[in-house]
């Protein structure tokens, strides 16, 4: 990687120091924009297509017309690969609405901003991986679908920072949230499985979560690998009583859970199934 991080904005590229919009943009006055999380491994972007995909029907769904097609963006990001020469490390591509007067009406911004980040991340302490992590649930729930839809991955993080919060508050490194109907929904920025008598259970999309690309690939994984797995409405009960617990997202990847609300989940550390399923995932990252 060069030393300074050469950053994408509207097609040209900025070092690190010198990659700025402007305080009028409102994706930074009212969150009005949508982004995505991509890993790279060995130089290759992961599950781009799907990242690309849910980037444009966030856009789709707030009515933010991106400035590039898809196939666009999807070279866009490649070449900022590419010139940051990055082999393993993380994208951040940020659609905004663009600068415009204040007031919320998205019709005064004439210029949406696409920007690519190329850089690194780290969720959590690597020895977690191997311990289990422990998460508490929070007071605050996550948004309405009818409100603010969780599917977006909007610039309105909020609703996750205010669990994030509240977690830390508890000592924990990840929160878990409910939905309106007081059901498990997902972590700040993590969605979460249960494994209960060998069958793997997560909540379904209409919990009200984010539809997570690494989710989807566990998903897939456990279906090649004959576990059955259902998609259904569960209960802080649920994973109290549960013999796994993990969390999935493009950062963490798959994460042990051992601990949740001061009850030890299972035996205390990570399960059989959470562990063949984070190797098929590192095998599968690493084609
Ligand atoms: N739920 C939420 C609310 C998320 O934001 C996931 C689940 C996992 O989705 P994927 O598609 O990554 O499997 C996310 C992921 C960041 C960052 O800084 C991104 C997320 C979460 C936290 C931080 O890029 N998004």
């Amino acid at each position: 990687m060069s030393a300074t991080p050469k950053i994408y904005i509207n097609g040209k590229y900025y070092d690190k120091p010198d990659a700025k919009i402007s305080v009028y943009d409102h994706g930074l006055l009212y969150g009005d924009g949508v982004f995505e999380g991509i890993r790279i491994y060995n130089g290759t972007a992961f599950k781009l297509k799907e990242h690309v995909e849910r980037l444009f029907e966030s856009a789709r769904s707030i009515k933010l017309e991106v400035p590039i097609a898809q196939p666009e963006m999807v070279k866009a990001i490649n070449d900022t690969i590419a010139i940051n020469n990055k082999r393993d490390g993380y994208i951040r591509p940020v659609v905004t609405r663009g600068a415009g007067s204040l007031g919320l009406d998205p019709r005064k911004c004439a210029d949406p901003q696409v920007i690519i980040i190329v850089d690194d991340i780290t969720m959590y302490p690597a020895e977690l991986y191997e311990t289990g992590m422990e998460i508490a649930t929070v007071a605050t729930i996550r948004n309405h679908p009818n409100a603010t839809n969780p599917r977006i991955k909007s610039l309105n993080y909020l609703n996750n920072i205010l669990a994030k919060i509240e977690g830390i508050q508890a000592g924990c490194l990840e929160s878990l949230m409910l939905n309106h109907k007081g059901e498990i929904a997902e972590c700040s920025g993590d969605n979460i499985f249960l494994v209960k008598h060998g069958v793997l259970r997560t909540p379904p999309i209409d919990a009200g979560i984010l539809e997570g690309i690494t989710r989807n690939t566990v998903i897939g994984l456990a279906k090649k690998a004959e576990i059955t797995v259902e998609e259904i409405a569960l209960t802080r009960h649920d994973v109290f009583v549960a013999d796994e617990c993990f969390l999935t997202g493009t950062a963490a990847e798959i994460i042990p859970v051992t601990k949740c609300d001061a009850r030890t989940i299972g035996a205390g550390k990570p399960g059989p199934i959470t562990r063949q399923l984070r190797e098929a995932y590192h095998q599968l990252v690493r084609e």
